[in-house]
């Protein structure tokens, strides 16, 4: 069932495509104008990130009012890139205000501003507007290194390429031009604040947002998704107003909302001993995937496999339920959800 779920989405999205990448270990690429930004040793940061994206060795570290591009050409056919890079806050960046106040770090993407987020290190009562996701603070007024310690001086590290804002930013050129600054009145010298990034990997692929929506008519139980429909995630899957007496519930899965073999969708049930009851996806893909019974309720996980080749794709789903004494058959059938694979 897997493999066919796989073949059928591989055949349907653009898959996902590393266009760029680098740990600052090999030089300056030659993709990016650093301005005055140098190579430096990573000091206190070195180990901060996820598994296999940490930072190490050298990152590339920019004065405050200085701007760093990243310019990429022939890219693949793409409609959503991912900026993916660990960001370092170093030393006493202010926060929003006026100055000393006032340090944006800013991203533009072909010239057109995507992010504008205020970073705070000095002192706790400054204002950072940003508002990271759960996984990407990786340290917040420590101690890593550069001026200090002590004063104004902490530091703060994030990974930014995990925040889904910068994993899906709209982007369908051939070339794709990023800029990053720190910008806005509160700009000091090098020794005063600054900032840097680490393993800076540019992804293209197709994104969609997932959706789940109900359709068609139910003869008793409630299906509903109780998480959005991504890659790489569960698929959580709810049915409520069970019958009484229900000893079994099953997800049924399919590619097809119109047809089921010859018959035509949604097919009614009346004349198979299950009135009011309709069949409204084809089953091609599962046709009882066990739900976890509690209480009046019933519960399922569905994997779906991580790889941008599936995103995009559209598949259906039906809740069914063994209740006896239900109808003369002694099952029911949930309405349908549509569901749309996103990233
Ligand atoms: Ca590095
Ligand atoms: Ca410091
Ligand atoms: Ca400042």
């Amino acid at each position: 069932m897997r493999t066919l779920l796989c073949t059928l989405l591989a055949a349907a999205a653009i898959p996902a495509q590393t266009v760029f990448s680098t740990d600052f270990e090999s030089g300056m690429p030659a993709e990016i104008s650093a301005g005055t930004a140098t190579l430096t040793g990573v000091q206190g940061y070195a180990g901060l990130g996820p598994t296999g994206d940490q930072f190490g060795g050298s990152f590339l570290r920019s004065e405050t009012g200085n701007t760093v591009t990243l310019t990429l050409t022939n890219l693949p056919p793409h409609n959503v890139v991912h900026l993916d890079f660990l960001f370092a806050a170093i030393d006493s960046l202010d926060g929003a205000g006026a100055y000393p106040q006032g340090d944006y770090f800013r991203v533009d993407v072909d010239s057109q501003t995507v992010f504008r987020e205020a970073f705070a290190n000095a002192i706790s009562s400054q204002i950072q507007t940003y508002v990271s996701p759960p996984g990407v603070e990786l340290a917040r007024h420590a101690d890593l290194g550069f001026s200090g310690p002590g004063g104004y001086y902490t530091d703060s590290a994030y990974y930014l390429g995990g925040d889904p804002f910068f994993a899906s930013i709209a982007h369908s050129g051939a070339s794709l031009t990023v800029a990053f600054v720190i910008e806005g009145p509160g700009i000091q010298p090098l020794n005063d604040e600054s900032w840097a990034i680490d393993n800076l990997r540019i992804h293209v692929g197709s994104g969609t947002v997932g959706t789940a929506a109900a359709y068609g008519t139910s003869c008793g139980p409630t299906l509903g998704a109780t998480s959005q429909p991504a890659i790489g995630q569960n698929l959580d899957l709810a049915m409520t107003t069970l019958p009484t007496g229900s000893v079994l519930a099953f997800a049924a899965v399919g590619t097809s909302s119109a047809h089921f073999g010859q018959f035509v969708l949604p097919y009614p049930l009346d004349s198979q001993g299950m009135p009011g009851c309709w069949l409204v996806m084809d089953a091609s893909l599962l046709s009882a995937m066990p739900f976890a019974l509690a209480g009046g309720s019933a519960n399922v996980s569905i994997p779906i496999p991580n790889g941008v080749g599936f995103v995009g794709f559209q598949i259906f789903a039906q809740g069914w339920v063994i209740a006896p004494g239900s109808n003369s058959v002694g099952v029911v059938f949930s309405n349908g959800l549509r569901i749309r694979i996103g990233t």
